[in-house]
């Protein structure tokens, strides 16, 4: 099943049935480790609202509510590759070749809550960069007690210039307004994700398709345990959080995303992340 957050509330989908919950708060939803249990009990006559998931698409907003958004790097090995490149100049390539062999991985702090843009929303390219591209990450919603609740579509934006330039700058080349965008939906599942599942990003310049790339959720070298269990090893989540699991795509080096660019990212089975590009 889908979980919607809209400005009407959240809304379940499933079956090809909308389903309004009445009064119910995101933080409590994403923290409960029985949710798609308790979640049945809405799933009733009274509760169904006529909206197509087409129509949930236009009005879903980024669906969390205070949760940190972090992020796990060098994950797929078309990341350690790219990440080689653009850094060789600074010396700091061989980085990114032992955080991808080594135990432990890359975890960083990406954006607080109110910083995430929702489906829809504009995304940023930073001022000072010149060589920026979205990273198109499947995004893991965690409780408290390391269980993950769910699944989202996530946006890294990332300046490829300045994480280059310095490995120390990854913080500015990774959090600024406009960075990370989530959406449109979460898909609650007790079931393990489809390995299979396609991961798919697609960018937009005038109408034409200026790139695209896919993967799929088994080119991922680490587990999604292993990356949650060093999360949260010496850090506590009172309310849980979320995960983006690192880019299994990054489009070739002479391209970099423009203002008004469409970013079109989609995850078999959960949907697709649309968000343009502004100022
Ligand atoms: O090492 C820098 C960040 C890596 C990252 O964001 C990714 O691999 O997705
Ligand atoms: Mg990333």
């Amino acid at each position: 099943m889908k979980l919607f957050k809209t400005p009407k509330g959240n809304i379940i989908y499933t079956n090809n049935q909308a389903y309004k919950l009445p009064e119910t708060d995101l933080n409590t939803l994403l923290n409960n480790d029985n949710l798609i249990q308790d979640l049945q009990d809405f799933i009733n006559d009274t509760n169904r609202i006529s909206l197509s998931e087409k129509e949930l698409n236009t009005i879903a907003l980024a669906p969390i509510k205070n949760q940190e958004v972090w992020a796990a790097g060098v994950t797929y090995y078309r990341s350690k590759t790219a990440r080689m490149e653009e850094s060789k100049g600074s010396g700091g390539s061989s980085f990114y070749d032992k955080v991808y062999e080594a135990e432990r991985p890359e975890l960083f702090f990406k954006s607080t809550a109110q910083r995430v843009c929702g489906p829809g929303e504009n995304v940023r390219i930073r001022k000072d960069s010149l060589w920026s591209v979205p990273e198109p990450e499947l995004t893991l919603v965690v409780s408290s007690s390391k269980k993950i609740i769910g699944y989202t579509v996530g946006n890294d934006m990332s300046a490829r210039d300045i994480e280059g330039e310095n490995p120390l700058y990854l913080p500015q080349a990774k959090s600024y307004t406009g960075s990370a965008a989530l959406g449109p939906c979460i898909y609650i599942t007790n079931e393990p994700l489809n390995l299979h599942a396609q991961i798919s990003l697609s960018i937009f310049r005038k109408e034409k398709k200026a790139f695209e790339g896919h993967t799929t959720v088994a080119e991922i070298k680490r587990s999604f345990s292993e990356l949650i269990e060093f999360l949260f090893s010496e850090m506590d989540f009172p309310i849980g959080c979320f995960l983006m699991t690192g880019t299994g795509i990054v489009p070739a080096d002479d391209f970099t995303l423009k203002v008004n660019d469409r970013i079109e990212i989609s995850i078999d089975g959960i949907g697709t992340l649309i968000n343009e590009v502004g100022i």
